[in-house]
């Protein structure tokens, strides 16, 4: 390691270790003080660089909020309560009677890379052998079945009509909150009566363009108090919620997780399970190839309620990236990507996707998921590359990060065309990302 990738890899390590709560990793420290379900996976991966138990224990403390039904919430909230909102008590979880009583979490969900971050602490256990291949070899002999139990709820209760699309109720389940994506399905959403909130998030960002608007905000706690109003009930809740959109981006990671899944279970002798989860790979990641435009390459979302296509220009559309397959089609789309719509833009300040493409009339510089890089989505494309032998892929993505992250904020996202960092600096899933890239 050079002096710069040194510098980058202990201040990484500072930032994981500031924000460890104990037994979870914070996402943010002041913006986001708890553990999300996808920031969990990716801190994960980077803990495992350092610290194989430790990013077990990430895991584990995940695990320990799961449902009974399967699922895996998306919020695992810490004992402070005073930086985010909506808290623990505005989900009103509470009463929900899948969820483990002494469990505080949101009830909703988050795209299942879990697997994948499972896959990385197997390696680094192997890599480094002793106690830590042990404690790694056991810890996913103990939790196959809950992570098996994670991914059939969602290949079975998000996926009714067997779409090989998962289903999902909010915005924050697709991890992309506020993206162009979900502009016509939120646009039909009216709130009714929604208590008056304050929210904390602006007080954490520079600028509070940089977020969505309290409209937004009131439709996302509208959507909250629908599925709260039936307990979380998933049946039900699939007749309440005036959201209902399948989402490409999240069934192309279960497709790929699965597959990651099946490999582990077959290096423990759970042979007839890793056949099951081959079937859940094999139909989701074929459920992403149905969503394609054939005019433009690019995957789509379904919105369930107007049964029509979402085609927007985001970095969604690169799904198949993710679950794999089709060769033809895969070539297709990285051309794409490396395209001057995607990261081949020429006034990028570093040529890495942006979250939505600057060519799309829905961009926006500095707002989220509607215009800016986020380094962590990054890393999963550069593993999926690597997994698919896309070697020249893999290394623009990696050096391209590492030159980003050598700012050493570690932003949630980044202005594409300034390389401003923005958002919550020392974001957890951020400095993950930077152990990981460094290898
Ligand atoms: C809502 C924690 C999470 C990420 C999401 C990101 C953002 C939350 C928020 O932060 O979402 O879940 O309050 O905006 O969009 O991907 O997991 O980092």
């Amino acid at each position: 390691m050079n002096a710069h990738s040194e510098q980058l890899f202990h201040e990484a390590v500072e930032v994981l270790r500031a924000n460890d709560l104990g037994t979870m990793t914070s996402a943010a420290p002041n913006l986001y003080p708890h553990m999300w379900s996808w920031d969990a996976a990716f801190v994960a991966i980077g803990l495992a660089r350092v610290n194989v138990p430790r990013a077990i224990q990430e895991l584990e403390t995940l695990l320990e909020a799961q449902w009974t039904t399967g699922m895996i919430p998306h919020i695992v909230f810490s004992d402070n309560d005073t930086g985010y909102f909506p808290g623990y008590d505005r989900w009103n979880t509470s009463g929900a009677s899948a969820k483990p009583d002494r469990v505080r979490s949101s009830g909703i969900c988050q795209p299942p890379v879990h697997a994948i971050a499972l896959r990385h602490i197997l390696d680094r256990g192997r890599e480094n052998g002793g106690a830590d291949l042990r404690a790694a070899e056991m810890f996913i002999e103990q939790t196959f079945d809950s992570w098996l139990a994670w991914h059939r709820w969602l290949a079975t209760v998000r996926d009714p009509e067997e779409t090989g699309l998962i289903e999902i109720h909010h915005g924050w389940e697709s991890g992309c909150d506020n993206s162009p994506r979900w502009d016509s399905p939120y646009n039909r959403v009216k709130p009714g009566m929604v208590p008056a909130f304050v929210r904390r998030d602006t007080s954490h960002v520079r600028d509070t363009s940089e977020r969505p608007d309290d409209g937004e905000y009131r439709k996302y706690l509208w959507l909250v108090q629908q599925m709260a109003s039936v307990g979380y009930d998933d049946k039900k809740v699939m007749q309440t919620v005036d959201f209902r959109v399948r989402d490409v981006f999240f069934s192309a990671i279960l497709a790929a997780a699965s597959d990651v899944l099946a490999d582990l279970g077959l290096e423990i002798g759970r042979d007839e399970s890793a056949e099951e989860l081959r079937k859940i790979a094999a139909h989701f990641r074929s459920g992403v190839l149905s969503t394609i435009d054939p005019v433009t390459g690019l995957a789509r979302d379904f919105d369930v309620l107007a049964e029509e296509w979402i085609a927007t220009e985001t970095i969604a559309a690169f799904a198949p990236l993710i679950s794999g397959g089709d060769v033809e089609v895969l070539n297709r789309q990285r051309a794409i990507i490396q395209g001057p719509r995607w990261m081949g833009h020429p006034a990028l300040r570093f040529a890495l996707p942006p979250s939505t493409s600057p060519l799309s009339p829905e961009f926006r510089t500095r707002t989220y998921w509607r215009g800016p890089i986020w380094p962590f989505l990054n890393l999963l494309f550069g593993w999926a590359s690597a997994r698919d032998g896309q070697q020249e892929l893999y290394s623009i993505l990696r050096t391209l990060s590492l030159e980003q992250l050598g700012d050493l904020t570690f932003a949630e996202y980044y202005e594409p065309f300034t390389g401003e960092p923005l958002g919550s600096f020392a974001q957890a899933w951020t400095a993950a990302a930077a152990l990981e890239w460094l290898g």
